[in-house]
């Protein structure tokens, strides 16, 4: 017996990776009638000569679209232009993905396309992520994003358009992924198939997935949400479990008043919280 990860599955055919070896395997009855469905991603063990699959590892998450577990990193593409900033869509993108016990890393694309003025207040932008300890990079800084995903299973989210396709090509050349917008939706309509592979590149386990944008945050509570705002914590309010909504002597409220807290990430926050449990 031999423990891998599930590194790619096409129907029923799970190819599961163990050190520099690859084996094409099947899952054994038993998940089948328990519910339970291999992930790519998933730590499993296998029987190498008959190929079944034995036994999976608890998860540590688990994703819906696509179908994939065990993520450490969510690599988050957002374009400054075409399509333009949606300081909305990151905040979501992140707040889904910490939800999830993932974290959350930035890449800001096409940089390239701003004026000086909107340069700088892009970097303004990026400033303010970092400050909240989130990992920030540009599609220019490909070495330092490497060294960030040493090891670690990643997954590639951002719109349609953001360069997640052009970045894996820079990462990894080799990979030749269709870019633009019209192999995009040839893309799309592939992926939708059942397909899920990660490619191993330069150590890392990543997937490029334009499906991924879908995650429930509103399966979680208020608290769970609110919690993900990592700024919101060094501030002490009236009432002990404050949601920084309409309570009286909101500390939070007062800081983004006075702009500490950037306007945008307030407004997205009382957004989503209506949404939640
Ligand atoms: N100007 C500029 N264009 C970019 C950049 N990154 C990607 N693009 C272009 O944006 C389009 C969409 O990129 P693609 O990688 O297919 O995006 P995806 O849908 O997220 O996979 C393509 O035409 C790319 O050539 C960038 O940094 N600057
Ligand atoms: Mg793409
Ligand atoms: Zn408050």
């Amino acid at each position: 017996m031999l423990k891998g990860m599930i590194v790619k599955n096409i129907s029923d055919t799970y190819t599961v990776k163990e050190n520099k070896n690859l084996y094409e395997c099947k899952a054994r009855g038993k998940f089948r009638n328990s519910g339970l469905t291999p992930l790519v991603g998933d730590i499993v063990e296998f029987d190498p000569e008959q190929n079944y699959i034995l036994d999976i590892k608890e998860r540590k998450n688990e994703l819906a679209r696509p179908s994939v577990s065990n993520i450490d990193i969510a690599l988050i593409i957002s374009s400054v232009k075409k399509p333009d900033l949606s300081l909305y869509l990151l905040d979501k993108q992140i707040t889904s993905v910490a939800l999830e016990n993932i974290e959350p890393v930035l890449c800001f694309t096409k940089l390239d396309l701003l004026s000086r003025k909107e340069l700088k207040e892009i970097k303004k932008i990026m400033k303010y992520y970092k400050k909240l300890g989130y990992a920030v990079f540009t599609n220019w800084q490909i070495k330092k994003i490497l060294k960030y995903l040493k090891g670690k299973t990643v997954v590639l989210t951002g719109q349609t358009g953001a360069g997640k396709s052009s970045l894996l090509n820079l990462i990894s050349p080799s990979l030749n992924l269709k870019t633009g917008e019209i192999s995009e939706a040839l893309g799309r309509g592939r992926h939708t198939t059942r397909h899920t592979e990660f490619f191993f590149v330069k150590n890392i386990l990543i997937a490029d997935t334009p499906g991924f944008s879908s995650l429930d945050i509103n399966k979680h509570t208020k608290e769970e949400i609110r919690d993900t705002f990592l700024e919101f914590k060094k501030y002490t309010c009236e009432f002990k479990n404050c949601m920084h909504d309409k309570e009286q002597n909101c500390a939070v409220r007062e800081a983004c008043e006075k702009g500490e807290i950037m306007k945008s990430r307030y407004e997205n926050y009382c957004n989503f919280i209506r949404g939640g449990k």
